[in-house]
């Protein structure tokens, strides 16, 4: 597949939206923004619910690939996580596939896995086939996404690359995230790669940066030409001792997910 120029962004007002849209101009793409929220400075950006439909359609329409960020990100009742992030994601794959968009990268999550067992010294890494345990509806979410976007390549040839993002912030604030964290760099670097690969069907992969205290395999991303340049580890001695270390009694620091296994952060809208 040729290398995607203009690129729907979905989730475009967010955390990691904000942060995509200062780095992946710098890798040629034109994006075309997507949110529920208005975006302060950028009158362009389409303000849109992903229930909209047509709204959707015309979002897609003429694009190369779309980064789709947008849904609620932490946990919520049933109800809310159905109708934007799997009714949500149906409509923009239906909207995708209307449109002819050859490919979607579909920002999944670690809490698709969360309930997966940390590895403790001397374990191998989580494998990206290792058996899906969603820790939250949220989660649950991200593992229908999977599904949907192997049932849109299976059936439409719609190509996906699901990443299931560790913690995609600026630094890493917590011990856990000393090994899940992406730094954006990294984050830009490996969403490039995954709009530029070729032939990628639809392949899940674990999105972090190369941290020393990794905990899953990074050899699917790598796969993609992903080549992470960062670590967590400077970041680890002060954390270690404001914190202290992952507790083994602690069921929120032996799990992959977190607190979300047991005190999930609430969606507050
Ligand atoms: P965020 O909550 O900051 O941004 C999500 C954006 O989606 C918000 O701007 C919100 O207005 C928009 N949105 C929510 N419902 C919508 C709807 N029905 N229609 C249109 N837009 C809607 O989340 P963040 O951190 O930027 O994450 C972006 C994506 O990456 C999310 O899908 C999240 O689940 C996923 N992710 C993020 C991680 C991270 O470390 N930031 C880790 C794992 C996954
Ligand atoms: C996620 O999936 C959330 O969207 C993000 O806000 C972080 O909580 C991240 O996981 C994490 O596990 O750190």
């Amino acid at each position: 597949m040729p290398a995607p120029r203009t690129v729907l962004l979905t989730g475009a007002a967010g955390g990691l939206g904000t942060l995509m849209r200062d780095l992946l101009p710098e890798y040629g793409y034109r994006l075309r923004l997507l949110d529920l929220r208005p975006i302060e400075g950028e009158p362009d950006a389409i303000v849109a619910d992903l229930a909209d439909k047509d709204a959707l359609r015309e979002a897609v329409r003429g694009v190369d690939a779309i980064i789709h960020l947008a849904g609620i990100s932490l946990e919520a009742p049933f109800e809310k996580i159905l109708r934007a992030n799997i009714e949500g994601t149906y409509n923009l794959y239906e909207s995708a596939r209307e449109e002819g968009v050859a490919r979607i990268v579909f920002a999944s999550s670690n809490h698709a896995v969360g309930f997966t067992p940390r590895p403790q010294e001397g374990d191998p890494l989580i494998p990206i086939d290792t058996p899906r345990r969603p820790d939250t509806f949220y989660g649950l979410s991200k593992s229908f996404g999977e599904d949907l976007a192997q049932f849109y390549w299976d059936k439409y040839g719609l190509e996906t690359v699901s990443v299931r993002i560790g913690s995609c912030f600026p630094k890493p604030t917590g011990v856990r995230m000393l090994s899940l964290w992406m730094s954006p760099a990294d984050g830009a670097r490996l969403f490039h790669a995954a709009l530029t690969a070729e032939d990628v069907g639809h392949k899940v992969v674990y999105g972090s940066s190369a941290n020393t205290r990794l905990w899953w395999d990074l050899s699917t991303a790598r796969s993609l030409g992903y080549d992470p340049q960062d670590d967590s580890e400077p970041y680890a001695e002060k954390l270690i001792a404001e914190q202290g270390e992952l507790d083994p009694t602690n069921e929120a620091h032996t799990h992959l997910g977190g607190h979300f296994v047991n005190d999930p952060p609430i969606w507050p809208y």
